[in-house]
C-alpha cells in the first residue's frame, strides 16, 4: 500500500490522507489501523490546554522549534473549538504556526465537532498516524474548557497549562478544574504587566503541593522562556517514558470497552428496529398503558435474556 509506503517517509500528503481518513471512513481507518497498530503506542504525547487567548498556539509554535533544535521530532495536532467566539481558531492557528511548518514540523488543526466519543476516537488514531510517521513528541493542543483538559490529562503523558494575565479572572480560572493536572504550568505573556503577581498565585496555589509541578515563566513576544521550557520538556519525555507502559495499557483498556460498547450499541439499535417485544411495548407506551422506565426495563430484560 503506498500510502504507509508514504506515511512512513513521514510524507506531508500522505499525513494529511490518513487523518482525514480517521476523521471520516470508520471502515478505511480500520484497515489502516491493522497495519500500523504494531508500530504505535511509543511516542510521548504532550498536551497543553489552557483558556483561549493564552498564547498556547504562539507558545507551540516557537517550542516545536527548540524542541527540534534538541533532537527531537515534534508534530502538532490543535484541537479546534467549534463555539470559538472569535470563529478563527483555524486560520489563527495556521497562520501563527507558519513558521514551524516550515521548519518540517507537522501541524495540523483537527475537528472538535461532533460527540466526544468521536472525537477522541479520530485523535487517538491520528496520534497512531504521527506516531507510525516517525514523531515523537506529538504536541495535542486544546482549550481548557469545561471537560476537554480532563481528557487532555488522560490522553497526554505530560500535561501543561498555560495561563496568561490577559484574563481577568484569572485565580478562577485556576481553580476551574487546572489544578490537578499539570506537570508543568506556565505564565505565558510575561512582557505583560501582572504577569509577576499571576506567577506567585500560581505559585501560591499549585506548586506547594505533592506532586510539585514545573512552574515557568514565557513571554513569546519577547521570546524569552522558551528554550528553558523546550528543555524541561525534554527531560520530562525521559523521566516519564517509565510511566508510559502503564498509562497506554489504561488507555487501551477503556478504548477496547469503548470500542466493543460502541459495537453493542449499533448492533441493538439495529435489532430494536425489527425486535416485536420492543414495538409491543412501545404501543402500550403510546396508548398510556405503561411508563417508559417500566416499558424499557422490560425490553432489556426480554434482549439480555
Ligand atoms: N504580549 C504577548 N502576547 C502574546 C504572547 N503570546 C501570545 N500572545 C498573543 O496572544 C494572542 C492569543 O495567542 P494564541 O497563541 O492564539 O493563544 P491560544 O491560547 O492558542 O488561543 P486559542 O487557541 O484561541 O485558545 C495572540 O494575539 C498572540 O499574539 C506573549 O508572550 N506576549
Ligand atoms: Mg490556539
Amino acid at each position: 500500500m503506498d500510502l504507509l509506503f508514504d506515511l512512513k517517509k513521514g510524507k506531508r500528503g500522505a499525513i494529511a490522507k490518513a487523518i482525514t481518513l480517521v476523521e471520516n471512513d470508520p471502515k478505511e481507518t480500520k484497515k489502516l489501523l491493522k497495519k500500523i497498530f504494531k508500530e504505535t503506542g511509543n511516542s510521548m504525547i504532550i498536551g497543553i490546554t489552557g483558556p483561549a487567548g493564552a498564547g498556547k498556539s504562539s507558545l507551540i509554535n516557537k517550542t516545536v522549534i527548540a524542541l527540534k533544535k534538541l533532537g527531537t521530532k515534534p508534530a502538532v495536532l490543535a484541537i479546534d473549538p467549534t463555539s470559538h467566539v472569535t470563529g478563527g481558531a483555524i486560520l489563527g492557528d495556521r497562520v501563527r504556526m507558519n513558521e514551524s511548518t516550515d521548519s518540517g514540523t507537522y501541524i495540523r488543526s483537527i475537528a472538535s465537532r461532533g460527540a466526544t466519543g468521536a472525537i477522541s476516537r479520530s485523535l487517538r488514531n491520528s496520534i497512531r498516524i504521527l506516531e507510525y510517521s516517525g514523531f515523537d513528541p506529538i504536541i495535542i493542543e486544546s482549550v481548557g474548557a469545561g471537560q476537554t483538559e480532563v481528557e487532555i490529562s488522560n490522553i497526554a503523558d505530560i500535561t501543561v497549562v498555560v495561563f496568561n494575565p490577559n484574563t481577568g479572572d484569572s485565580i478562577q480560572t485556576i481553580k476551574a478544574g487546572l489544578t490537578e493536572i499539570g506537570d508543568i504550568y506556565i505564565v505565558n505573556k510575561s512582557d505583560l504587566s501582572g504577569s509577576n503577581q499571576l506567577f506567585d498565585a500560581v505559585r501560591d496555589f499549585i506548586g506547594d503541593t505533592e506532586r510539585n509541578p514545573i512552574i515557568l515563566k514565557t513571554s513569546v513576544k519577547k521570546n524569552s522562556g522558551i528554550s528553558e521550557f523546550a528543555k524541561t520538556l525534554k527531560k520530562l519525555m525521559i523521566s516519564k517514558k517509565k510511566f508510559k507502559k502503564d498509562k497506554e495499557s489504561q488507555r487501551l483498556e477503556t478504548e477496547l470497552k469503548d470500542i466493543v460498547l460502541n459495537n453493542i450499541r449499533e448492533k441493538i439499535d439495529d435489532m430494536l428496529d425489527s425486535d416485536k417485544t420492543f414495538s409491543n411495548y412501545l404501543k402500550k407506551l403510546n396508548t398510556k398503558k405503561i411508563d417508559p422506565y417500566n416499558a424499557g426495563d422490560k425490553i432489556t430484560k426480554s434482549l439480555l435474556k
